[in-house]
């Protein structure tokens, strides 16, 4: 039974929001425009409003606007979908107009914006605009500055876009299930002058995660740190678009982490400096060079560099489980144990049984495992020179000297100037120097001379306790 009381709340939400449609004089909602696949589309011109450089967002797309009255208005639709986070594996999510992630909704520093959210979830949700200044009520929190987003009902959220820089969109209703689902996106607000921190290749995505059981298509939602799918804009590897640069050009890569811990993101080849968070650009002068930069949960960072070295380098996080997909995780050490016998004897009882992970687990990327239906290798993908043995997040930067400016398309391997590349030794090989892995300590243990050996014994006064 519903009570008087949430009749009249969301009675006044529905006024609300047709209140603003009808003081703008929208006769229409602007077309949800929807992306069918999970390609990288690359970025058209702006066709209306300021002039900006458009981002290029991996496995994703721009949303396209309308002008109303100077106003851009854009249309996201919360609904579910069917995302292929890699070839082999679709699976079900939800996102919006199409895909998970939704779409890059890009405008510019002081454009008035207007965006109708509705609602084809099964429950309510709502959106909010991470890092933005926005007049409190279009904060998108659930309860705390709107009433929720009901099923089948459309709301308006608008706001000047104050502020240039990268942010996230994502539901405040939910949460926990909402984002486990894949419901986020990206959001540039670029600055007024378009030669203001230029850059010639602008790359934006987002870090996500999913617990998908091998096998089905559905992501458990309750889980909090056990995930078996790491990606990039929810594709993983094979699955993720190698980013293709020309040589000499100055790169950015806006990265958003909505998971559920931290990720350093690690790049081969060049150094790179922070330039921007979610709180702006950041002032030159606290820029230092590195190679790795940890992005937090809830954090967006902007990497620059100049793509100076040719060749095809890596593009990762280094924590080694996020680069290796579901099936591998509980998977015993195995390294060094001599299983030759055991596996003869239990294909007696289990005809499939594979002894495996005795010589590391590398060798697992080239067997013929039969996995279940719906679920990728843990360790795969085929370079020039054999199998790259990975998964999760990782991809590939591909520095060429002649790539058009504007060209996105696939260089193929780079051809390694001859004397170039690690080759095998083939003379004479010295024995292997033996240690006896001895060390010292920096100070005795207590009752010992530094000249004892170490015993281990039970502290005093600590008997049945253990
Ligand atoms: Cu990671």
């Amino acid at each position: 039974m519903v009570s008087r009381r949430i009749f009249f709340k969301s009675a006044g939400a529905a006024a609300v929001a047709a209140g603003l449609v009808t003081r703008v004089g929208a006769a229409s909602l602007p077309e949800a425009h929807v992306a069918g696949n999970a390609a990288t589309v690359p970025p058209p011109l702006p066709p209306s409003g300021r002039p900006f450089h458009p981002v290029v967002t991996l496995n994703g797309w721009s949303l396209p606007w309308r002008m109303n009255k100077g106003v851009k208005e854009f249309h996201l639709v919360a609904e579910a979908v069917e995302r292929e986070i890699a070839p082999g594996m679709k699976v079900s999510l939800w996102g919006y107009n199409g895909q998970s992630p939704g779409p890059t909704i890009e405008v510019v520093e002081g454009d008035r914006v207007r965006i109708f959210v509705t609602n084809r979830l099964p429950e309510v949700t709502s959106v909010h605009w991470h890092g933005q200044r926005v007049p409190n009520g279009m904060d998108g929190v659930s309860g705390l500055t709107q009433p929720p987003i009901p099923v089948g009902k459309t709301f308006v959220y608008e706001f000047e876009a104050r502020r240039a820089g990268t942010f996230m969109y994502h539901p405040h209703a939910d949460e926990m299930v909402q984002m486990a689902m894949g419901m986020y996106g990206c959001w540039v607000t670029h600055p007024k002058d378009p030669n203001f921190m230029r850059a010639d290749r602008d790359f934006i995505f987002l870090l996500n995660s999913f617990d998908i059981e091998p096998g089905s298509a559905k992501p458990r939602v309750n889980t909090m740190l056990d995930f078996n799918l790491w990606g990039f804009n929810s594709r993983v590897f094979p699955g993720i678009d190698s980013l293709h640069v020309r040589q000499g050009d100055r790169v950015r890569l806006r990265v958003g982490n909505l998971t559920m811990t931290n990720h350093p993101i690690h790049m081969h080849g060049h150094e790179f400096v922070v330039t921007g968070t979610d709180g702006g650009w950041t002032p030159p002068a606290s820029r230092w060079p590195e190679v790795t930069v940890d992005i937090a949960v809830g954090q967006m960072r902007a990497l620059e560099f100049d793509a100076t070295e040719l060749g095809d380098w890596s593009l990762h996080c280094h924590k080694s489980h996020h680069t290796m997909n579901a099936m591998g995780h509980q998977v015993p050490t195995m390294l060094g144990v001599d299983q030759r016998g055991i596996a003869e004897k239990i294909n007696h009882l289990v005809p499939d049984y594979m002894a495996m992970g005795e010589k590391g687990m590398g060798e697992m990327a080239d067997m013929e495992m039969e996995l279940p239906a719906n679920t990728l290798p843990m360790m795969t993908g085929q370079g020039p020179f054999g199998s790259v043995q990975m998964g999760g997040m990782f991809t590939v930067l591909k520095v060429r000297k002649d790539q058009k400016p504007g060209d996105y398309s696939d260089p193929g391997w780079y051809q390694h100037p001859p004397g170039t590349v690690a080759w095998e030794w083939k003379g004479e090989l010295a024995e292997a120097a033996k240690s006896s892995s001895a060390g010292g300590q920096s100070m005795p243990a207590q009752g010992q001379s530094a000249s004892e050996s170490f015993k281990a014994h039970k502290p005093q006064g600590h008997e049945g306790h253990h």
